[in-house]
């Protein structure tokens, strides 16, 4: 029996003696935050990494994704995802928004483009998607519905650090998307988030949004938040940012593998990347039909457990069942059918750059010996 504990991620670290000479400068300096040299440097670094024309950083992307709606003057409703983290609803809900929850495509786990026009109402002014596991939305569509009912677009892009389409980057659709650097994601900076926005206008904006709506030391031009990262998570970012290639690589390799050796299961499926898709490898979700793989998701999960892999349901819960959210209208049971069906039968299992191939190999023989231990 193997005690180790095998989460279903694990942050990158750089090596430690690099990260330490990034401190000396920050104590050489004494500059701790509030836009100094390794956050100017990480904001053009990661523009050029990723392919986009500007980038806000901030300490996190809960409230990357508050501010973002700030900047775009978001009220009324918003059309949204059921199936997310709870932070994309909750950002709406702490700027008085009322969330409009649509379902979502089986095949990406995404908002149904479909689907969006029927929830439009007088009060609707914007639609925020989630590209779920960095998979992306069917953008081309959601843009067209946008620009017919003169509505936003706010991506919550937190899980598509890297990911393009078509060759594009896919933080250039919308009108603006923001990124999450947390602990837990392909790209983080201990804590960390970002946006990214189309023109030098709405970048001064945000800029001003997140250092409480101060220009200068007399000017105050919004009623700002403090949400800057400091230069200890700018840090982190700038040497991160040399291993990111080969960190998203390893992940890869792992991807491959679990498809490998877990293909042609009744009853178990993979999320489908599209050939247009430069992806990230973010997370590995699988799909189980208990009726076709003979025990339940809930049954795996648990069977993981019992050897020390904690694998998650993300996102079991929907956002839509949550006690804040379940009264509304669009929240009822029965109204999306999709997102409840996909929340019971998700699973992600581990998937990190450090994670050994061994350990891949004995998750699958698990899962595997699940099917014989119940079936037949
Ligand atoms: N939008 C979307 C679509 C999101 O997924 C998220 C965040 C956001 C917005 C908001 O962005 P942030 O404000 O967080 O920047 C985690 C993360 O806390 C959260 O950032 C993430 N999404 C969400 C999907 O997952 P939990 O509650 O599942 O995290 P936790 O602490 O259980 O961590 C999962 C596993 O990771 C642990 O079992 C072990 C490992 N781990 C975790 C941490 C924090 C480590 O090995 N080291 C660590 O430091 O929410």
């Amino acid at each position: 029996m193997n005690d180790e504990k095998i989460y279903v991620t694990q942050p990158h670290l750089p090596p430690l003696d690099e990260f330490v000479s990034y401190l000396q400068k920050i104590w050489e300096t004494k500059w701790l935050t509030n836009n100094g040299p390794f956050h100017q440097q990480l904001e053009n670094q990661l523009a050029d990494y990723l392919g986009v024309k500007y980038i806000s950083l901030f300490t996190n992307g809960t409230l990357a994704l508050i501010t973002a709606l700030q900047a775009l003057n978001i009220t009324g409703e918003v059309i949204t995802t059921p199936y997310s983290f709870v932070a994309t609803t909750h950002a709406l809900w702490w700027n008085n928004i009322k969330p409009v929850f649509v379902d979502i495509e089986k095949k990406t786990c995404n908002i149904n483009p479909n689907k969006i026009e029927a929830a439009i109402t007088s009060h609707t002014t914007a639609i925020m998607p989630v590209h779920v596991y960095g998979n992306p939305c069917m953008v081309d569509e959601i843009e067209r519905i946008a620009d017919r009912n003169s509505l936003k677009v706010i991506y919550d892009a937190a899980h598509a650090f890297g990911v393009k389409l078509n060759g594009n980057c896919v933080l250039n659709f919308g009108d603006l998307s923001i990124l999450s650097f947390h602990a837990t994601k392909v790209f983080n900076t201990f804590e960390g988030g970002a946006i990214v926005c189309r023109d030098s206008k709405m970048k001064q904006h945000v800029d001003d949004l997140k250092n409480f709506g101060f220009r200068d030391e007399v000017t105050v031009t919004s009623s700002g938040i403090n949400a800057k990262m400091s230069e200890v998570q700018a840090a982190m970012g700038l040497l991160q940012l040399k291993y990111i290639d080969s960190s998203i690589e390893k992940r890869k390799t792992i991807d491959l593998l679990y498809r490998a050796t877990l293909k042609n299961i009744n009853g178990l499926e993979f999320m489908e990347i599209l050939p247009s898709v430069i992806y990230n490898y973010s997370y590995f979700p699988v799909f189980i039909d208990e009726e076709k793989f003979g025990m339940s998701r809930d049954g795996i999960y648990e069977e993981l457990k019992t050897h020390s892999i904690f694998s998650r349901r993300y996102f079991y819960p929907l956002i839509s069942q949550f006690s804040t959210y379940r009264d509304l209208e669009s929240a009822k049971p029965g109204k999306m059918p999709i997102a409840e069906n996909v929340a019971e039968q998700i699973l992600c299992l581990p998937i990190y750059s450090e994670l050994e191939m061994e350990t891949v190999y004995r998750i699958v023989s698990i899962i595997k010996d699940c099917i014989k231990n119940k079936v037949g």
